[in-house]
Formats: structure tokens, sequence, C-alpha cells
């Protein structure tokens, strides 16, 4: 998914006008649905690499689109919603010698006048296996000097920014980026809403939040970052912010098991972008 446009007119999601074109390069923007890998694969304290590319297979596959049409109980003509289900199966990637499992995996996206919901199926899987998944979302701000997300406060997280990864806790209410971040929130975001507030647009908040997704990921390359990076204008750091429900330590699932999980993007208060 590489668009979210609200009927206020504002596009919700940042995409680089860089971005490749083509798999097998990630795009870079949208919302990437990172599996069965999440980043390189490190463990909790950020050692012990994993064997696949960074994010895993799934968001440099190409899915198949299973089901379209009104959301369910979709009648309420003032909030009517519309829903896309894709679907990426074992048997639409090449087979992987580090990650080789028969698998069903799918997402559906709800859409209304305020809010985008996805809702991601794993499985019953025929035999055990462990995944990550990872809903990598880019939502597009004005300034990101002029942003701060609420919600996070308690939470352990690890500091991928430092060398070795540094485990901290998160003092601060409102988390405001004012530098290169790579803060993976471990264990506690699930049932949390979070709010994405962006000052410089008046009123304009986001909130995210997911019952089932443990895990919530803070990232911005700033602007060292963005000059390493052929996919992203060196000043467009400064456009966008990765707030990533997700899974960043596997999950396994035994024969017969099924996973599911949801997240839910809500425009609280509008405000130009
Ligand atoms: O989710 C945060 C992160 O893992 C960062 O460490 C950074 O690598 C970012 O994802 C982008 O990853 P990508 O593989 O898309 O360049």
């Amino acid at each position: 998914m590489v668009s979210w446009r609200t009927p206020d007119g504002e596009e919700n999601i940042y995409l680089s006008p860089q971005t490749a074109a083509s798999s097998p390069q990630p795009i870079r923007g949208g919302i990437p649905l990172c599996f069965p890998q999440f980043g390189k694969g490190v463990d909790r304290e950020g050692n012990n690499p994993g064997p696949l590319p960074s994010h895993g297979f799934a968001r440099n596959s190409t899915w198949r689109v299973i089901e379209t049409g009104p959301a369910e109980g979709a009648s309420d003509s003032d909030n009517a919603s519309v829903a896309l289900t894709v679907q990426l199966t074992h048997t639409d990637i090449e087979p992987c010698r580090d990650w080789n499992h028969e698998f069903d995996l799918r997402v559906k996206y709800t859409l209304d006048a305020r809010s985008l919901r996805l809702h991601a199926t794993l499985g019953p899987v025929q035999e055990p296996l462990s995944f990550c998944f990872l809903f990598h979302s880019y939502f597009r701000v004005r300034d990101i000097n002029t942003v701060c997300i609420t919600g996070l406060q308690r939470l352990v997280y690890r500091d991928a920014t430092e060398t070795p990864n540094l485990m901290k806790t998160e003092h601060r209410d409102s988390v405001w980026i004012n530098g290169p971040t790579d803060s993976v929130y471990l264990d506690g975001a699930a049932g949390r809403r979070l709010q994405l507030v962006d000052s410089s647009a008046p009123g304009r908040t986001l909130a995210i939040s997911s019952a089932e997704l443990p895990d919530c990921v803070v990232w911005n390359p700033w602007a060292q970052g963005a000059r390493t990076m052929a996919d992203l204008p060196d000043s467009a750091y400064s456009r966008f912010i990765c707030v990533e429900n997700g899974r960043t330590t596997p999950q396994r699932l035994d024969a017969g098991q099924g996973w599911t999980a949801s997240c839910t993007f809500e425009v609280v208060t509008t405000g130009k972008l």
C-alpha cells in the first residue's frame, strides 16, 4: 500500500519520489509488509542477525488480490467502508533455503472516512514455523521537527542507533524526533493508543493502535541517514516518520495453529500536511 488519502484531501502516507520502480528493490515508503523477518533479524539485544534480506521477502513479493468490496456492516452510509484483501503463499515466492515453510499470509485493508484498518492472518500452518511480522508504516508529516509521538511512556526499547544497541526505558510522555531515531519498543505496545501529533499542521493528530501487536518501532534516518539512501531525497527525512506496529522477535506456531493481528490508524483531528 503506497497511499491513504482521507476525505479532507490529505495524503497520510509518505512515498519517496525516488523509490525503486520494481522488485526486488523494496519500495521506500507506503506500508511495507515485513515477514517473516524483522530488519536484519537480530535478537532482542540487537545481536545474531538472521539469514534473510532486511525485513524478509514479503514486501518485495507480488501479492494477489483475493477479495474486494464493501466492508462487513458497511450499511451506515455516513461511514461507508470498503475492504480489499491480498494474499501471499509459499507458492508465490522463490524457494528460500533459510526459511522454507508452507504458509498462507493474508492482509485485509478496510478504509472508511476517517480510518484505515489493517488485519493480517497467517495459517493455520501445516508444520511448526517461527516468524516476525510488522507493518512498516511511513506516515507523512509536514515537518519532522514539530512532530511528537505520545503513548510510549514506560515501555522498554532497544536503541538501534547505538553500537552495540542499548536497552532503555521510555520516560517521555511525548517523544520528539530531533536526530537519527531507531527505537524498537518491546512487549507493551499492544492495547496502547499512540498519537502522532503534528503541531506544525494545527491540530492534525493521527491515532495508531493495535490490540495484538506487542512491539512498535519508531524510525527516522535523519539527514545523515537520508544521504546514504539512493531512494530517498536528502531533505526528505523531514517529511515522514515511521511508526511500525509489529512482532519484532519470532513467534512460533505449531502444526495446526494460526495467527492474526490488526492495527488501526484514525485521523483524530484534521489539519494540513
Ligand atoms: O524499522 C526500522 C528499520 O529496521 C531501520 O533499522 C531501518 O533499517 C529501516 O527499518 C529501513 O529498512 P530498509 O530495509 O527499508 O532500508
